[in-house]
């Protein structure tokens, strides 16, 4: 039987994050420095160690099966691949971002400014949509030196908390792409290479829900019952078990993260006692 080939950045950013994924998926494989590829040892798959701007190339040309980088990297190269899962890490956006004293009337700022980045073809895209004439200096790190050091009048470049534009007297403008790392896709696997990578995005979707939910125990008196399972809807509903003092029951239940702490506030207020709070391994839906 034949293997799936992933690629995944070799360093970097999604690095850790990738390995930590296909591990939890419960995939074994060694990452010694200086490997370029390696295969798992418990799972038909190869994985490729590249550097991130040449993996959507690579997968159309069916070099690698499939391959996880940031959307961002995706959009700017525009080759032909599917966009098969988003994944929810490394997230950030690609900003246009001014010296921060200057004014900022709206994107007619950037008529006739030259602005440095690494991502030409999404930064023209959104200049020919906005209409405006600027010209772009492609550079390909470090692009928020360009202002500073007198290469370029502003600057389009990946912002995640944003601390390295002010650093460098630089503020964020407009956004114009929102990004995460997801898996993209050759459109031509074989049926053999399909079926393990259904197998694959059914364990990733296993750790993402079970990332993206917490497991919550909770005690309280039978009358506050009713308003509780209310406000914990659960997978299907709550379990409740009787506890040994008599008119007291735990229930058990399924939280998502991003709704966790309002939750946990409203049991409160409806009489829960001894909330626990556990992170979930892995979530079958
Ligand atoms: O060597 P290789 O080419 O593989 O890696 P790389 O150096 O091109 O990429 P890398 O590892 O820096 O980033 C890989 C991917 O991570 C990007 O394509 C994004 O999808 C994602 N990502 C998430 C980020 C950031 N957050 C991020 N903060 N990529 C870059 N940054 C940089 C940004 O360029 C800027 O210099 O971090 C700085 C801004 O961060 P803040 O927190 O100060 O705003
Ligand atoms: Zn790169």
């Amino acid at each position: 039987m034949s293997e799936l080939k992933i690629a995944i950045q070799k360093s970097g950013r999604l690095n850790e994050n990738s390995r930590r994924l296909l591990e939890e998926c419960g995939i074994k494989f060694s990452n010694g420095s200086g490997v370029l590829k390696t295969k798992a040892v418990n799972f038909p798959v190869e994985i490729l160690f590249l550097r991130d701007d040449d993996i959507p190339q690579y997968v159309e040309q069916q070099v690698a099966d499939i391959g996880i980088l940031g959307e961002n990297m995706v959009f700017e190269k525009s080759k032909d691949v599917s966009v098969i899962e988003k994944l929810g890490f490394a997230q950030c956006r690609l900003s246009l971002a001014i010296p921060k004293e200057e004014n900022y009337p709206g994107p007619e700022y950037f008529n006739g400014k030259k602005v440095a980045t690494s991502y030409p073809k999404l930064l023209s895209e959104y200049f020919e949509k906005n209409g405006i004439k600027a010209e772009i200096e492609e550079i390909s790190g470090s692009v928020e030196i360009a202002p500073g050091i007198g290469l370029a009048d502003a600057v389009c470049d990946i912002v995640s908390s944003g601390s390295t534009l002010m650093t460098n007297g630089l503020r964020e403008v407009t956004s114009i792409l929102k990004s995460q790392a997801v898996i993209i896709g050759n459109k031509k696997l074989s049926g053999d290479k399909k079926k393990i990578l259904e197998k694959l995005l059914f364990r990733i979707r296993a750790v993402k829900s079970a990332g993206e939910n917490k497991y919550i125990l909770l005690n309280a008196p039978e009358s506050a019952i009713p308003e509780i399972c209310r406000i914990l809807p659960g997978m299907k509903s709550p379990t409740i078990l009787p506890l040994a003092e008599k008119g007291w029951f735990s229930l058990h239940s399924v939280v998502r993260e991003d709704e966790f702490w309002e939750r946990i506030n409203q049991l409160k207020s409806a009489g829960a006692e001894g909330i626990l709070v556990i992170p979930i391994e892995k979530m079958i839906l």
